[in-house]
C-alpha cells in the first residue's frame, strides 16, 4: 500500500488537492481530499468523488482507433500507437504538401488546467506553422474588462473574504461552481455577521441560499451597477479621498452615472427602483464589502460593459484597499511570474503566427467555404466542443466532412470523439505527473501519477513527442521529459516560490505560494498604465470604444423566432457534472435528474405549458427536445438550461449548444452564447 499525492485537474477555482491510497497490485483503492490543504479542508466536490469511477470506468478509451463507419456512429477498430501516428503524420503531411501548413489547427480548451497537459500541444503547433486558435470561451472577456480597471492582477486573496462584511456574488454561482470558497471563508463571513446577496437571473442554489437575491435581467448588470454608483454619489457615500488619491477618471465617471437614475436602470433591468436604492446603500455602507465575480456575466456580446462598470463599485467605495472589500475575481495573474510558462508556449522565432481563428466559432470556420486554405488536419484535445462551443449543428456539420481528417485524444468516446478518424487514447490525472497552479487560491500542487496508465493510454505531452518524431521535429524542446519541464518552469527564483522546490512538493504535494500577507491594494498601487484604478480607460478609448463604464444593449441579432416576446436562454453550468465530464457516468444520486428547461409560471402560461410537459426550443440554431420544470427559479421573459448535458442524453440529440450563437463578444476576445433567444413550445 502507498499513498500518493495529487490534485484536481479541472477547471475550477479550488484546484482541491487529494490522496490516492494504491494496493500492492497497482490499483487505487481509496481515494480522499487532503485534510491537511487547508482550502480543500480534506473534502472533495460530489463530482469527484466519482474520479475513481472515472478513471476505471469500462468506457474509457484505452487504445489507439481508428474509424471504420460514417463519421459520427462511433465504429472504430482498434490500432497500435504505430499505425496510428503513421496516419495521422502522413496525413498531416500530405496536407503541408497539398495546402501548407495552415491547413492544420489544433483545438484545445479546458479539459485540465495542469501546465503540462494543458499547454502540451502549444509548441509542437506552433513548430507546424498552423493556423492559430485565439479568444476564449471562459474568463478571457471577465479579465480584460476586469484588467482594464486595476490592470492585470490579482487583486485580493479569496480568503480574506472571510472579513468581508457584505458579499455580492455577482453572476457566480458560488455554492455550486466553488464550493470551498461557499463552506469556507464565505461561510465563516457570515457567521461573524456578513449579508451575502445573490445578482443572478436565475434563482440557483447560491441564490436561494443567500441573504439577498436580486434576479436582474440577463446582460444588463452595467446598468444595474452604474445607478448603484448614481445613488452613492448623489449621496455622498463615496470614498473621495480614496478616489482623489488614487482613481484616474472620476470626473467623467460622475457625469456619465447622472445618466443613470434608478428609475431608468429599473426599466433596463428589471430590479425595482427601490431595491436598487437599498441595494447601493447597503453596499457603501456594508464595511468591508467585497464583490465576488467570474465568468458568469462574461458570456455576452456586452459582457465587458457589465465586468467594468462593476469593478468600478470598489473605487467609488474605497473598498480596493480594505482587507476582506474590494473585488475578487481570478487569482491567476501571479502564476504567469511564479512559473516559467515559456517552457511550455511556443518559440519566440514561430511568432506572430500567419493565420489565427477565433474558437468561439469553429463551426464557421470548419463551414466556411472563404477560408483559404480551408482546414483539412484538425487534432482536439482537451475539449469537447460539441457540447461546450456554440452552434452544435454547425461544428457537428464541419465534423462530418469527408475532406477534413480529425484526430480526437481523449479519456472517453464524447459527442466530439464520435467524429474522429483516429482516436487517441488519454491518461486521467491518476496516471500522469502534473503541475498544477491554481486560478482561484494561492496555492500550488504536484499531481503525482498515482497507479501505471490503464490500457495504451498517454498523456498529451507523450502524444506531441512521439507526433514531433513521427514528423521529423528533432527540436530539443519538443522532446523534453515531463519532471524536467516542471523543473524548469518552477526555476524563475521568484520570491513567491522562496523554498518551495520540485522535491518539496514531491514530498508535500502541495505549497501556498509565499503570498505573506497578501494586499497588493493596500497601498492603493494599481497595474495599470496610470498605476491608479482607471475609471477612463485610454485602452478603450484606443480600441474605438467607450472609455468611461456604460451599458450597451446586447447585438441585435434575428434568432428566427415567430413569437412577439421570445426568451432569453441562459445555458450555464449544474451541480452534479464539471463542464460536460461525468454526464456519462450519471452515478446513482443524478441518474433521477434529467435534463429540463427551467421556464417561470407567467411564460408557461401564455404557451399552454405545465409542468412536466415535453417541449421544444428553438431558434435559427437549432432545436432542443426537454421537459420543463414550471417555477420561480427564473424571471418571467428567461428560460435556463444547463450547458452540461451530452447531445446523446437529450430527447432528440441536440443540447443546450445547438441553440447558443457562435459570436464574437464585442471586445472580440470571448463567446456571446448567452445572448441566445428561443421560443419554447409543447410538444404534441
Ligand atoms: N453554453 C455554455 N457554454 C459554455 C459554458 C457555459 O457556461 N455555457 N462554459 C464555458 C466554460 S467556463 C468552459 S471552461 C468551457 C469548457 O469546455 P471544454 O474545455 O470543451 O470542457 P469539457 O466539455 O469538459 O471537455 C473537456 C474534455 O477534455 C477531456 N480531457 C480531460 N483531461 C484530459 C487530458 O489530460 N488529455 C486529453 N487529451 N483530454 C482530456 C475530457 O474527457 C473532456 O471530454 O465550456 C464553455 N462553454
Ligand atoms: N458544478 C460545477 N462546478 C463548476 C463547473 C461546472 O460545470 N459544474 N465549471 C467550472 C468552470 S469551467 C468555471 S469557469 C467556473 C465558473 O463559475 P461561475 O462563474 O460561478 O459559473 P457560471 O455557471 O458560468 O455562471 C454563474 C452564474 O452567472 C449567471 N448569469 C448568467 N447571465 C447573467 C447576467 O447577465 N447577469 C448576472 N448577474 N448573472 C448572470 C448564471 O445564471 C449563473 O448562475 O465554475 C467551475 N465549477
Ligand atoms: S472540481 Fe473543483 S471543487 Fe471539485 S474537487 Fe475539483 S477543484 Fe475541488
Ligand atoms: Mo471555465
Amino acid at each position: 500500500m502507498k499513498t500518493v499525492h495529487g490534485a484536481c485537474p479541472h477547471d475550477c477555482p479550488d484546484t482541491c488537492a487529494w490522496l490516492v491510497t494504491v494496493d500492492d497490485d497497482g490499483k487505487a483503492v481509496e481515494f480522499r481530499g487532503d485534510p491537511e490543504h487547508p482550502f480543500t479542508n480534506g473534502s472533495l466536490c460530489s463530482k469527484l468523488k466519482r474520479y475513481p469511477q472515472r478513471v476505471y470506468s469500462e468506457d474509457r478509451v484505452l487504445y489507439p482507433m481508428r474509424r471504420v463507419g460514417p463519421k459520427g456512429i462511433g465504429a472504430f477498430e482498434r490500432i497500435s500507437w504505430d499505425e496510428a501516428l503513421k496516419e495521422i503524420s502522413q496525413r498531416l503531411k500530405q496536407t503541408l504538401t497539398d495546402s501548407g501548413p495552415l491547413a492544420a489547427m489544433p483545438y484545445n480548451f479546458a479539459g485540465t488546467l495542469g501546465m503540462l497537459q494543458r499547454y502540451a500541444g502549444e509548441q509542437f503547433f506552433a513548430r507546424l506553422g498552423a493556423t492559430e486558435v485565439l479568444g476564449d470561451l471562459c474568463g478571457a472577456t471577465a479579465y480584460d474588462a476586469l484588467s482594464s480597471v486595476i490592470g492585470p492582477m490579482d487583486s485580493m486573496q479569496v480568503e480574506d473574504i472571510e472579513h468581508s462584511r457584505f458579499i455580492i456574488l455577482w453572476g457566480t454561482n458560488t455554492a455550486t461552481t466553488n464550493v470551498h470558497l461557499w463552506s469556507g471563508p464565505i461561510a465563516r463571513a457570515r457567521k461573524a455577521g456578513a449579508i451575502v446577496v445573490s445578482i443572478d437571473p436565475i434563482k440557483t442554489n447560491t441564490a436561494a441560499h443567500s441573504d439577498w437575491h436580486i434576479q436582474v435581467k440577463p446582460g444588463t448588470d452595467a446598468a444595474l451597477a452604474l445607478a448603484m454608483m448614481h445613488v452613492i454619489v448623489r449621496d455622498g457615500l463615496h470614498d473621495e479621498e480614496f478616489i482623489n488619491k488614487h482613481c484616474l477618471g472620476f470626473e467623467s465617471l460622475k457625469e456619465r452615472i447622472l445618466d443613470y437614475p434608478p428609475e431608468k436602470a429599473e426599466k433596463i433591468t428589471g430590479v425595482s427602483a427601490t431595491e436598487i436604492e437599498k441595494l447601493a446603500k447597503a453596499y457603501a455602507m456594508g464595511t468591508p464589502s467585497v464583490i465576488r465575480t467570474v465568468v458568469g456575466m462574461e458570456r455576452y456580446s456586452n459582457g465587458h460593459t457589465a465586468v467594468r462598470a462593476v469593478s468600478c463599485l470598489p473605487a467609488l467605495t474605497g473598498s480596493y484597499q480594505q482587507r476582506g472589500g474590494g473585488l475578487s475575481s481570478f487569482m491567476l495573474t501571479m502564476f504567469f511570474d511564479v512559473l516559467d510558462y515559456s517552457v511550455m508556449l511556443p518559440q519566440k522565432e514561430h511568432l506572430p503566427r500567419k493565420r489565427s481563428i477565433h474558437l468561439v466559432e469553429l463551426g464557421k470556420v470548419l463551414t466556411d467555404p472563404k477560408m483559404a486554405p480551408p482546414i483539412e488536419w484538425m487534432m482536439v484535445y482537451n475539449s469537447n466542443p460539441v457540447v461546450s462551443a456554440a452552434n452544435q449543428n454547425l461544428i457537428i456539420k464541419g465534423l462530418k466532412r469527408e475532406n477534413l481528417f480529425t484526430v480526437v485524444h481523449e479519456q472517453f468516446v464524447t459527442d466530439t470523439a464520435l467524429y474522429a478518424d483516429i482516436l487517441l487514447p488519454a491518461t486521467t490525472q491518476f496516471e500522469h505527473l502534473e503541475l498544477m497552479p491554481s486560478w482561484g487560491t494561492g496555492y500550488i500542487a504536484l499531481n503525482k501519477p498515482a497507479i501505471e496508465p490503464l490500457g495504451e493510454a498517454l498523456p498529451n505531452t507523450e502524444v506531441f513527442r512521439r507526433l514531433s518524431k513521427a514528423m521529423g521535429f528533432d527540436e530539443e524542446y519538443l522532446h523534453l521529459g515531463d519532471e524536467e519541464r516542471i523543473r524548469r518552469m518552477l526555476n524563475t527564483r521568484h520570491e513567491y516560490l522562496n523554498g518551495i522546490t520540485y522535491e518539496t512538493l514531491e514530498e508535500d504535494g502541495w505549497a501556498r505560494l509565499n503570498l505573506k500577507d497578501f494586499q497588493p491594494l493596500a497601498e492603493g498601487k494599481f497595474n495599470t498604465p496610470s498605476g491608479k484604478c482607471e475609471l477612463y480607460s485610454q485602452a478603450y478609448a484606443d480600441a474605438g470604444q467607450d472609455p468611461i463604464p456604460a451599458y450597451e444593449p446586447l447585438d441585435d441579432f434575428e434568432y428566427g423566432i415567430g413569437h412577439a416576446t421570445p426568451l432569453h436562454l441562459i445555458t450555464a453550468k449544474c451541480a452534479h457534472f464539471l463542464n460536460s465530464e461525468y454526464v456519462n457516468l450519471r452515478h446513482k444520486g443524478t441518474e433521477k435528474h434529467e435534463p429540463k428547461v427551467d421556464i417561470n409560471p407567467a411564460d408557461a402560461k401564455t404557451r399552454n405549458i405545465i409542468d412536466g410537459d415535453l417541449v421544444k426550443l428553438i431558434n435559427c440554431f437549432g432545436e432542443v427536445h426537454v421537459r420543463a420544470n414550471v417555477s420561480n427559479m427564473t424571471k418571467e421573459g428567461v428560460a435556463y438550461l444547463p450547458f452540461n448535458w451530452w447531445p446523446e442524453t437529450m430527447a432528440n440529440g441536440q443540447s443546450a449548444s445547438a441553440l447558443t450563437p457562435d459570436g464574437v463578444s464585442r471586445r472580440d476576445i470571448g463567446s456571446n452564447a448567452f445572448d441566445a433567444q428561443v421560443e419554447i413550445q409543447k410538444i404534441g
